[in-house]
């Protein structure tokens, strides 16, 4: 198992001018802030979003809802931020004092560097199979390894069947399909390893009950880039001819209503959808398998970070889906059972495009509108800003607990309300 990855700097004193070598080739975050700006009235977005647009080398959104926008701003284009928001009377809130900082932290890991894989820090993508295959060796008969595709750059994308008996409604989880949010696949692996092991009444019911079908990583191309180059890589690592820009967003590539609103058509920007729907080997793959078990598979859950809140169909429009109340009660179910754990962490909810933004193209529609899968959610998780994607490894485990709570309820309530009879039999 490969230790964290330290930034290894030397540092030369002559004359009592410091000199920094990096001895690696990541991108530095040093002295980026994130801000968290308060969105009060259209004016005010209008503005926001004209002068991001304007400043976009510099600047950009982590996050945006109907109340506000978390953005990344480099050190150039911090004092204009400052003095443009305030002639306008626009509130920010420092999140993030010095972004590289965080990074540091959350990569000097420094526990033991035991063989055993475990829920304390992050893991490269070679551990997380490691994990994968040690699981499947242990658990041959319950567990079935399957894959969706090769990635751009060659890579696997593994998933995990865990099947206790013929027959049962089949659960799919999709995770980091976004590579820079580390804690879904912390989590994915961690919900893994407590099906199986988990003596815990209702996680028993959860294992004997229903089929599990979970792809820890889909973006695996991104996830090694976030990994080894930089930190808050997103998109797919596939090059777009005649653009300089590297990779689109997975989550607007999906062949359903693709491209309609709100999805870039700029190679370099972080919603580009690709130059065409499936562009991406890694999409095509997982629109085959859902297709392909579209049969077997009754709730669909993609997972992502951050901002605590459970999203529902559609992304493309505002309308509310035609089974839009009982995808309120499940969400509805998530987020109680999420506030009575000790943390009282608190899951808001929706549809995508009503309660943050116009997203087509995604998962989660993918699901819905082409595999018939009509309980489907969007899962985005730990925080809300305070550390946005570079959540310490402290809240890996809380963030697991809060997800397993959440499932239980989330599955008990599909089930009573008639969702999970195995389908078309
Ligand atoms: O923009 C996204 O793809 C998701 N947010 S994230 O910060 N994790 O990137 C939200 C997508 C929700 N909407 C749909 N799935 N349609
Ligand atoms: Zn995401």
């Amino acid at each position: 198992m490969k230790g964290a990855t330290f930034a290894l700097v030397l540092s030369l004193a002559i004359f009592g001018v410091v000199y920094t070598f990096p001895t690696n080739d990541k991108v530095s975050y040093k002295g980026y802030k994130v801000f968290k700006v308060r969105i009060e009235n259209e004016i005010q977005r209008n503005f926001m979003s004209d002068f991001i647009q304007t400043n976009k080398a510099g600047i950009s959104i982590w996050h945006e809802d109907l109340t506000k926008m978390d953005i990344l701003v480099d050190p150039q284009t911090q004092l204009y931020l400052k003095n443009a928001t305030l002639t306008r009377g626009i509130k920010l809130d420092e999140m993030i004092s010095d972004l590289q900082s965080l990074i540091d932290e959350e990569q000097a890991y420094d526990g033991d560097y035991s063989d055993e894989f475990s829920w304390t820090r992050y893991y490269e993508l070679e551990d997380i199979y490691k994990f994968l295959d040690e699981i499947l060796a242990k658990y041959p008969t319950v567990t079935e390894s399957f894959t969706i595709a090769q990635s751009y750059e060659g890579r696997a994308v593994r998933g995990i069947k865990i099947s206790l008996k013929e027959g049962n409604p089949g659960i799919y989880i999709e995770s980091n399909i976004h590579a820079r949010e580390w804690i879904t696949s912390a989590t994915a692996t961690w919900f893994i390893n407590e099906l199986l092991t988990s003596s815990d009444a209702e996680v028993r019911n959860l294992v004997e009950n229903y089929d599990w079908y979970i792809v820890p990583v889909l973006n695996v191309d991104g996830f090694v880039h976030s990994h080894t180059k930089d930190r808050l890589w997103r998109k797919t690592r596939q090059p777009v001819s005649h653009s300089s820009c590297i990779g689109t967003d997975g989550n607007r590539n999906f062949d359903t209503y693709w491209m309609v609103n709100g999805a870039s058509s700029d190679p370099c920007a972080q919603d580009y959808a690709g130059p065409n729907p499936n562009s991406e080997p890694e999409i095509e793959g997982e629109s085959e398998f859902l297709l392909a078990n579209k049969n077997k598979l009754n709730i669909l859950l993609a997972f992502h970070s951050y901002s605590q809140m459970l999203l529902y169909p559609y992304g493309h429009t505002t309308e509310e889906p035609p089974n839009n109340e009982d995808l309120l009660k499940v969400a509805d179910a998530y987020a109680q059972a999420v506030a009575k754990l000790p943390y009282e962490t608190v899951y808001t909810y929706g549809t995508s495009a009503g309660a943050m933004y116009y997203a087509p193209g995604s998962t989660l529609d993918f699901a819905y509108n082409e595999a018939d899968i009509k309980i489907t959610y969007t899962i985005e998780m730990r925080d809300t800003g305070r550390h946005g994607f570079v959540l310490p490894a402290t809240h890996i485990i809380p963030n697991c607990k809060e997800t397993m709570a959440g499932m239980v309820a989330l599955v008990k309530e599909a089930q009573n309300l008639g969702y999970m009879t195995p389908k078309y039999l």
